[in-house]
């Protein structure tokens, strides 16, 4: 791997935020594919932290700055990402449930999304269902992204569906569902439309969804 590839990753894991935003600029100004600095650096190194911390070698603080370096990363990264289409491809919304904090995954999907022609409407973290009930009927999208990260909040992905199927609004928009913990088996037993691994199957998913529905 490229040696700049591997001095982000090393960035995020060390928690060198004063270091990430040049290192990410170098990396673009030498012709580093974007794509790879967010897989192969920046999504690779918070692996390795969700590693340390399992095994206690660092805590939540740490894991804290490891996420806010990689934001930091990130956004340097972003611009470069557009790919310019001119028509929308369809409107979602997106949304980390209820009682979960984690937004890196969902902001990844949220960008690659944005690169591919989609309007995409961030719904932030701790969804409530009230919350996003409000949403749907104001924006009326094709479809809605949840993501969760945490075993423990998985259940409210499935409340989530149950509400909306309670309130009529089910059949009205695609749900698809992603985060480290959720798989296919997951996404086919709470009654999801579908089920993305990583930000380039959330495009995919979410192309399909709305080429089925129309
Ligand atoms: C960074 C991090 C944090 C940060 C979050 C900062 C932020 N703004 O997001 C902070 C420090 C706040 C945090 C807090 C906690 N965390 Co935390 N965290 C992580 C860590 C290290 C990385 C997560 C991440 O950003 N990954 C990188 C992104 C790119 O991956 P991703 O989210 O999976 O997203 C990709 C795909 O899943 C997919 N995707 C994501 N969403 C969607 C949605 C759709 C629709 C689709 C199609 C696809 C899709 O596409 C994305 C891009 O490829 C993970 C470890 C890990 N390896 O996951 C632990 C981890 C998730 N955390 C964990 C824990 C325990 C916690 C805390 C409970 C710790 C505590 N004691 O307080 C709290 C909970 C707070 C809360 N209520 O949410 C555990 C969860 C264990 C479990 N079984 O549930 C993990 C697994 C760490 C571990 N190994 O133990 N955490």
């Amino acid at each position: 791997m490229d040696d700049i590839l591997l001095q982000i990753k090393d960035a995020v894991i060390t928690r060198k935020k004063n270091e990430i935003e040049g290192l990410v600029k170098t990396a673009i100004e030498g012709g580093t594919d974007p794509n790879s600095i967010i897989e192969d650096s920046l999504i690779a190194a918070m692996d390795v932290v969700g590693q340390k911390f399992a095994s206690s070698e660092i805590f939540v603080p740490e894991m804290l700055v490891s996420a806010l370096t990689m934001k930091l990363g990130l956004e340097v990264v972003k611009p470069h990402l557009k790919t310019g289409e001119g028509r929308s491809r369809g409107t979602i919304i997106m949304g980390t449930v209820h009682g979960d904090l984690h937004d890196i995954g969902k902001n990844i999907v949220i960008m690659m999304l944005e690169g591919a022609g989609f309007k995409v409407v961030d719904m932030g973290v701790d969804l409530t269902v009230e919350k996003l009930i409000e949403q749907l009927e104001a924006i009326q999208p094709d479809v809605l992204g949840l993501s969760a990260l945490l075993t423990t909040t998985m259940p409210e992905m499935e409340r989530t569906i149950h509400v909306l199927s309670e309130k009529g609004l089910r059949e009205k928009v695609k749900i698809m569902v992603g985060g480290a913990p959720v798989d296919q088996s997951f996404a086919d037993r709470i009654g999801a439309d579908g089920y993305g691994a990583d930000a380039t199957e959330a495009v995919q998913l979410a192309r399909q969804l709305i080429a089925g529905a129309r």
